[in-house]
């Protein structure tokens, strides 16, 4: 494993360009913390651990509607500029923050319209107060998405076995329809998709966040090509996201038994995470998928602010060697959560080694 060639890692220049400078959080005003910074510092150490660097491509629009509704993508693209031109930035508001959510027990079965203003059509897509949108959040979030599709063309061409995307921002919490959780497209379903277009008739998902991926596992909740598998805290302990990601949710319909949850206690460390990693490797396999996208969240380690998991950096370099290593499959590795920036770096370069590190 050591001895073969660094993974290469796709970036953009342009996914520094959305700055979530605060976070509305019950309410209050809070730092983000899903800053531009993360981006400098996992670059810096990918530099240093000799990966190289590739500019992400362009990809046209139609690769983001493989998996998101055409209103989210529109409304992604054109509410930052609709806020401006409806004052709300000289009223004192300079990012869009939804305050009405058109949830289904609030219509009663009324069938709604669309929001006429852009104030009210914000909570028809974005489900919390803390994923704002700001001046170059698009540009940031398509980068993001073709830094993805840059990865995934990679390892469809053959050009690398295995391909890592720095995409922020992240995505795994965004649906089909609707955005959260600091996530706007979904990164890790586009490459998941790529995969398939690009021929793989069985894809993973292997998910390693703190959190739950509810986006993707909602995107691809009924299907029976693409296996969605996740290890995060328990959202039935009060952690994000709250509703979903228990281990009863298996999948529906055609893709019933290809969704799977491994649920974490807070203070969990290593060893829990580790034997679900390898029970979500060895469910990859009897998938039958010949290709994998790992959702690499690093915000499970000790030091993050976002999570009481307490993963260390040694846990991350085993959870790469089960999931580059030992599984063996084309590899796509999408960047998702992860805030210490004094240790971000790192943890990401010791799961792309593969390594045990101390
Ligand atoms: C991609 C990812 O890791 N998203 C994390 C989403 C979870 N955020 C929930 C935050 C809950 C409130 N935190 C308050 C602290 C504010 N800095
Ligand atoms: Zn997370």
């Amino acid at each position: 494993m050591s001895r073969e060639p660094a993974v290469p890692c796709v970036w953009s220049e342009a996914t520094l360009s959305h700055r979530p400078d605060r976070e509305v959080w019950i309410g209050l005003a809070m730092d983000g913390s899903e800053v531009p910074e993360r981006v400098s510092v996992i670059a810096q150490a990918l530099r240093q651990a000799d990966h190289r660097l590739i500019e992400a491509v362009e990809h046209p629009d139609a690769c983001l509607t493989t998996v998101h509704s055409e209103e989210l993508i529109r409304h992604l693209s054109t509410a930052y500029d609709a806020w401006v031109d409806g004052g709300f930035v000289e009223h004192g508001q300079d990012r869009v923050i939804p305050y009405f959510f058109p949830t289904e027990v609030m219509l009663g079965g009324i069938p709604r319209t669309d929001a006429a203003s852009v104030h009210a059509r914000a909570g028809q897509f974005c489900y919390d107060t803390m994923t704002t949108l700001g001046p170059g959040s698009w540009e940031a979030i398509r980068a993001a998405a073709d830094c993805a599709l840059t990865a995934a063309d990679l390892v469809l061409s053959g050009d690398a076995r295995r391909a890592y995307a720095l995409c922020r921002p992240p995505g795994h919490h965004a649906t089909e329809g609707a955005f959260g959780g600091s996530c706007y497209l979904n990164n890790a379903a586009l490459a998941a998709q790529a995969l398939v277009d690009g021929g793989h008739r069985r894809v993973a998902i292997i998910d390693v966040d703190a959190h739950h991926g509810n986006g993707t596992a909602a995107i691809f909740y009924r299907r029976a090509d693409v296996f969605y598998g996740s290890v995060h805290v328990d959202p039935g302990a009060g952690w994000f996201p709250h509703v979903v990601g228990h281990r009863s949710e298996t999948g529906l319909g055609p893709g019933h038994g290809t969704t799977q949850n491994h649920t974490l206690a807070p203070g969990s460390g290593d060893e829990d995470f580790l034997k679900a990693v390898r029970l979500l490797a060895e469910s990859a396999v009897r998938h039958g998928a010949t290709a994998l996208v790992v959702s690499l969240g690093v915000d499970a380690a000790a030091d993050d602010p976002e999570s009481p998991l307490e993963v260390s950096r040694a846990g991350y370099g085993r959870a790469g060697r089960v999931l580059l290593g030992d599984l063996g499959l084309p590899t796509v590795v999408v960047q998702e959560g992860g805030y210490h920036l004094p240790t971000l770096g790192s943890l990401v370069t010791s799961f792309l080694a593969g390594r045990e590190v101390s």
